[in-house]
């Protein structure tokens, strides 16, 4: 007899992103898999992407952190279902905590679901979620050279928004080094250039997320 061998936590994990998968085509909803560094502004980003989608689409929030419910408060302060993942310390979400989730969340209707991972640049680009886009926010506080030190994450996300753009002026960020540093590993990265405090480009992406939506559904 055959025996199927599963190599480790990643096939595990691949086999539940794929039931994730299953579960969002039924309900016809579009998941995104936000990450980036802790700090980098990921909850700041969803509350104003919540903003320019209100009215167009309907969105559910899971949030990722390994203590506390803090980012999930913000989120429910807005009226919009969220729900809370603590880690316990590991570094990252898996599938299996993304499938609990979506399964106790109100997903009636809903047409987005964003998933905000735990802070960490390096293993939550490894681990499948069962989403439609994996999107990264580098804020350029943390500098242009990011990308030669993370590739992976910088490889893998479909999507690449810096923020904080407002505080450029006080940081020797960039931004050309960056762009062309990231093509070069991921020529087909959308780059949307924004500050989650002065609003700037926010406007550019929740038209770009709209479009998307629509398209896939
Ligand atoms: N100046 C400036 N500050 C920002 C911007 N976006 C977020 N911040 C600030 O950055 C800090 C961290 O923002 P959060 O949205 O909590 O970041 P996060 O990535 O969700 O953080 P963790 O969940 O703790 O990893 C907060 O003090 C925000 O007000 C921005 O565009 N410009
Ligand atoms: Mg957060
Ligand atoms: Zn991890």
């Amino acid at each position: 007899m055959e025996i199927e061998v599963l190599e480790g936590v990643f096939d595990a994990n691949e086999i539940i992103a794929r039931e994730n998968r299953a579960l969002l085509d039924e309900l016809g909803a579009f998941m995104l898999n936000l990450m980036a560094s802790p700090g980098a502004g990921k909850t700041s980003f969803i509350m104003k992407t919540l903003e320019g989608v209100a009215g167009d689409l309907q969105v559910a929030v899971i949030e990722g952190d390994i203590a506390g419910k803090v980012d999930s408060e913000r989120i429910a302060a807005t009226g919009v279902p969220a729900i809370q993942i603590n880690t316990g310390g590991s570094c990252h979400l898996e599938a299996k905590q993304v499938n609990t989730a979506l399964n106790r969340l109100d997903l009636e209707g809903a047409q987005l679901v964003i998933v905000e991972n735990v802070g960490n640049l390096v293993c939550p680009a490894e681990f499948k979620l069962g989403e439609d886009l994996k999107v990264m926010i580098l804020s350029v506080a943390e500098g242009h050279d990011k990308p030669i030190k993370y590739p992976l994450m910088f490889s893998e996300s479909d999507v690449l928004i810096v923020n904080k753009i407002d505080l450029i002026p006080h940081t020797d960020f960039d931004m050309e080094v960056l762009e062309g540093t990231v093509r070069k590993m991921n020529p087909s990265v959308e780059i949307f250039k924004i500050s989650c405090r002065t609003g700037e480009g926010l406007g550019a992406w929740t038209e770009w997320l709209k479009e998307r939506v629509k398209a896939s559904g």
